[in-house]
């Protein structure tokens, strides 16, 4: 079942032999899998093994687990997002295998609104980057996602091609703005119709709306994001200790 002299970690070969059983239907969505003891008996290795490829599989979102019940088989696609580290839209969805893309829907470099220049703390009317975008992840649309940034910390930022990469790649290798933290907050609501078509909902299904405040190691605005997340496909969650 496993081959320990091989150059594959163990944790690795149990993790993608519970990735095929998923894949092929053996183990079900939301079915309950093996305990840590019983797979560590049947796989003949410690559990500390398993549970680092349990882990791992929870990391790529394809279990989840309930305090005091077990592992289940997670629904891929409901994506799960932990609110723990200041991620962005392409590394969420490349962690969990997804193929991100996005669309641009508007881009322009123009005068901060009242509300906006409070935001980024910046004086008003001056110039900011704003740019909006649709998130795909597997080609489904999941989000909508609108940026403001000072165009003073992003210069030529239009320049280049958003509708492809990473904003936050782009801010770290061109910029070099290391963010730092965010400040994020998260609220249901119900779409608009522009938003139910963008995000090709089945009728009024709620929403979340998601605004972040995202700073940069010397504590600078670099980042004002309000986005719109499809409430069907997505799960915020957070450790309380
Ligand atoms: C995330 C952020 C958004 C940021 C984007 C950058 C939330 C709610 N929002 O989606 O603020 O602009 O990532 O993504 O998480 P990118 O680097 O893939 O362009």
């Amino acid at each position: 079942m496993v081959d320990r002299d091989g150059p594959t970690p163990i944790f690795q070969q149990i993790r993608s032999q519970l990735e095929c059983a998923i894949g092929s239907g053996e183990l079900r969505l939301h079915q309950r899998i093996p305990s840590e003891r019983e797979l560590s008996v049947r796989y003949g290795v410690s559990r500390m093994t398993v549970r680092q490829a349990l882990d791992a599989l929870t990391q790529d979102g394809r279990l989840y687990s309930l305090p005091g019940k077990g592992t289940f088989v997670a629904d891929r696609k409901i994506i799960e997002q932990p609110l723990r580290n200041l991620t962005s839209f392409t590394q969420d969805m490349e962690r969990r295998g997804l193929r991100p893309s996005s669309k641009t829907l508007s881009a322009r470099v123009m005068g901060a609104t009242l509300e906006v220049a409070r935001l980024l703390n910046i004086p008003t009317l001056s110039e900011i980057v704003q740019m909006t975008r649709l998130r795909l992840a597997d080609g489904e649309p999941l989000a909508i996602e609108a940026v403001h940034l000072p165009s003073a910390l992003v210069p030529g930022l239009l320049d280049h091609d958003l509708g492809k990469g990473s904003l936050y790649v782009v801010l770290r290798d061109t910029y070099g703005i290391e963010l730092a933290r965010a400040s994020q907050t998260i609220e249901a609501a119900e779409p608009n119709k522009e938003e139910v078509s963008l995000l090709a909902l089945d009728g009024p299904s709620p929403i979340l709306r998601i605004s972040r405040i995202t700073f940069d190691a010397h504590d600078r605005v670099v980042e004002y994001a309000r986005s719109v997340y499809r409430g069907d496909r997505y799960q915020l969650t957070v450790e309380l200790s």
